[in-house]
């Protein structure tokens, strides 16, 4: 017995969850997408990554067959099927099978499946030692050609921007927009912080609206920073105090080298370690429990 997905409604056994080679979702990326964690039996944050989830599917005219809280209901039985507590949680909604052509309105249902899978945390030694990252070549996509809002599956911009981290040898790929400025990296936005003030690209510089930035966002606040989002450049990068990305399946990792400059004294900054630990409190107690 492997996982046991949600697909379309049934749960089945890993084996049997296959979707159609016509699934637009496969031929044209014409679908959309969430990643979520639970902590110890419990959802974070369920239902802000569900209200994303809907309005990326509205952004690209995507009905999604299930109201709101079925699709609760359907991740948090996905979790409680495979005995999870800390896992990984994966939702697709794809524009389903149509013909080969390129037009939606051939795809008449559109396909849901959820996989809760143990999840695969990261070596400890990179919250520890920080991480590289590196400016890659490829700009983020324009706002108005394919909103980066829009959590899709057509996510080449960001392997794109990926392969050439990785070429170059780098933890990261930090993307920059159309103008130069810093928008975030391949699956993780940025921060950083100079004196008493964490600063955060705003949306309309290409970042995804992260459900654990904004989380950083309200912790920074609680502990005294002045929080703002504003757009900055590699040089705002390159001479502040500390730098750190966030997202769900990294959460909070800190970055101790950007193009070959030394952040800071070269470790992870203190305020970054302090706003991970909050972090992790909030993790502890927060959630939709899975087990009640
Ligand atoms: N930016 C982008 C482009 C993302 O896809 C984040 C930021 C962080 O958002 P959250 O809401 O998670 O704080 C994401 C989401 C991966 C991977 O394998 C990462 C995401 C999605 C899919 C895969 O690294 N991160």
């Amino acid at each position: 017995m492997g996982l046991i997905i949600y697909l379309d409604g049934k749960f089945v056994d890993e084996s049997e969850a296959k979707i159609s080679i016509f699934d637009h979702g496969l031929l044209y990326g014409d679908g959309v997408f969430e990643g979520l964690r639970s902590y110890n039996g419990k959802i974070f944050k369920l239902d802000e990554h569900l209200i994303r989830l809907y309005k990326s599917a509205k952004a690209i005219s995507l009905e999604i067959p299930l109201k709101f809280d079925e699709m609760k209901n359907a991740v948090i039985e996905t979790v409680r099927k495979n005995n999870l507590r800390d896992s990984y949680i994966r939702i697709v909604v794809t524009r389903g099978v149509g013909d080969l052509g390129l037009d939606p309105r051939k795809c008449k249902k559109p396909t849901i499946f959820i996989i809760a899978s143990k999840i695969q945390l990261y070596p400890e030694s990179i919250y520890e030692k920080g991480i590289d990252i590196v400016t890659v070549p490829t700009r983020r996509n324009l706002s108005e050609s394919l909103n980066p809002s829009i959590k899709s599956l057509n996510y080449l911009n960001n392997i794109l921007a990926k392969i050439e981290a990785n070429n170059a040898g780098a933890s990261e790929g930090l993307i920059l927009n159309q103008f130069g400025y810093v928008s975030e990296c391949t699956g993780e936005n940025i921060f950083i912080i100079k004196e008493n003030f964490l600063i955060t690209p705003p949306i309309y510089a290409g970042a995804l609206e992260g459900i654990t930035r904004r989380v950083v966002m309200d912790i920074g606040e609680n502990i005294g920073l002045k929080v703002i989002e504003e757009n900055i450049t590699r040089y705002d990068i390159y001479t502040c105090d500390e730098c750190f990305l966030t997202g769900t399946a990294a959460e909070i990792v800190p970055v101790v080298i950007v193009d070959n400059r030394i952040i800071g004294d070269g470790k992870p900054g203190k305020l970054t370690l302090k706003i991970r630990k909050e972090f992790h409190l909030i993790t502890e107690i927060e959630g939709t429990p899975v087990y009640e």
